[in-house]
């Protein structure tokens, strides 16, 4: 049987090929998509997933636009990789979009589409938690519906990846953007997997990485996703700020395969305010959360070329 997969991401390069991957995997049936405007700018974000949706899909889908909002902003040149995506050839060569925008906003969307299928619902989530946590306020009852919650969220290191102004470096950015909304769905009983830091530095993107995707771009989908890649920049010779790593890709190829990956169980706590605001903290008296903390690195890039293949 395919899972039930309701996706909500936040348009940066590795969603929006989370997206693609998706759309390929036989043993997923994604139930719906919305867009939240965190890592990304809105309009660019959902012109690229209803292309990638049209060009790469099978279903009938349509894209809720989130009108959620952060506390902290992501930095602007991060968020403009949405447009680049979006200008891409091989989504603009038909010239239309197809696929719909939702009328309802991303947050009562998720509830609807939870509530239309009979079995329960995986979230996968690969941007910011606010349009879930408002999701729980709006209706708490979806929460019995929802078979658990995949997150590219968190670190339970010392150091996390953001570097702002009046924060101690502890927090991972989706966790940052929010951390209110991440404080309200640990609240929560819903199951959580976490793909956090541990595991997403150990898939960063590198050289070799992007010539396997060349010398593969025959196949259309290898193509699309070297051409997503290109945008980012690698890991050389050190980890900087910018090094892009397969973060929520990683997260999404979890959702396909578990086997990839190690988990283990977590009790912690989410800061929601102060200079440690976002930081995920293992505390013995904190709820559990399944944290995916290694990954069979070839095996991951095996996978979702394997997949990207099949377009
Ligand atoms: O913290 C990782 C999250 C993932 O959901 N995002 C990017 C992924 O989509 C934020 C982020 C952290 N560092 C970044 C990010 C960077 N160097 N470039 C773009 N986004
Ligand atoms: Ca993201």
């Amino acid at each position: 049987m395919k899972k039930k997969i309701y996706f909500n991401h936040d348009g940066g390069v590795d969603d929006l090929v989370s997206l693609f991957l998706l759309m390929q995997m036989d043993n997923v049936e994604l139930t719906g998509v919305s867009v939240i405007p965190a890592d990304c700018y809105l309009e660019p974000a959902m012109f690229a997933s209803r292309k990638i949706m049209d060009r790469f899909g099978h279903g009938s889908l349509d894209v809720a636009e989130s009108n959620s909002r952060g506390k902290n902003p992501f930095p602007k040149d991060w968020r403009l990789h949405a447009f680049f995506v979006d200008a891409l050839p091989i989504l603009n060569e038909s010239g239309k979009i197809d696929t719909p925008v939702a009328e309802k906003p991303a947050h009562l969307h998720m509830i609807d589409a939870i509530h239309a299928s009979a079995e329960k619902t995986t979230l996968l989530f690969t941007g910011p938690l606010t349009d879930l946590a408002r999701a729980l306020d709006e209706d708490p009852s979806i929460e019995e519906k929802i078979e658990r919650l995949v997150w590219m969220g968190g670190t339970f290191r010392e150091t996390g990846n953001v570097e702002e102004p009046e924060h101690d470096g502890t927090a991972e950015w989706n966790v940052f953007w929010d951390p209110e909304a991440a404080g309200r769905v640990w609240e929560s009983s819903i199951e959580i997997d976490l793909v956090a830091l541990e595991s997403t530095s150990q898939v960063p993107l590198t050289e070799d990485i992007r010539k396997r995707w060349a010398s593969e771009r025959k196949y259309l989908g290898v193509d699309f996703i070297g051409q997503c890649y290109a945008m980012c920049p690698p890991l050389v010779h050190f980890t900087t700020n910018s090094t892009y790593f397969l973060w929520d890709v990683l997260t999404t190829a979890f959702v396909g395969n578990p086997d990839l990956v190690k988990v283990k169980s977590v009790n912690s706590i989410v800061h929601t305010n102060g200079p440690s605001q976002g930081r995920t903290e293992e505390t013995a008296n904190g709820r559990p959360v399944n944290v995916v903390y290694d990954v069979d690195r070839d095996a991951f890039f095996d996978y979702i070329t394997q997949l990207s293949k099949k377009v």
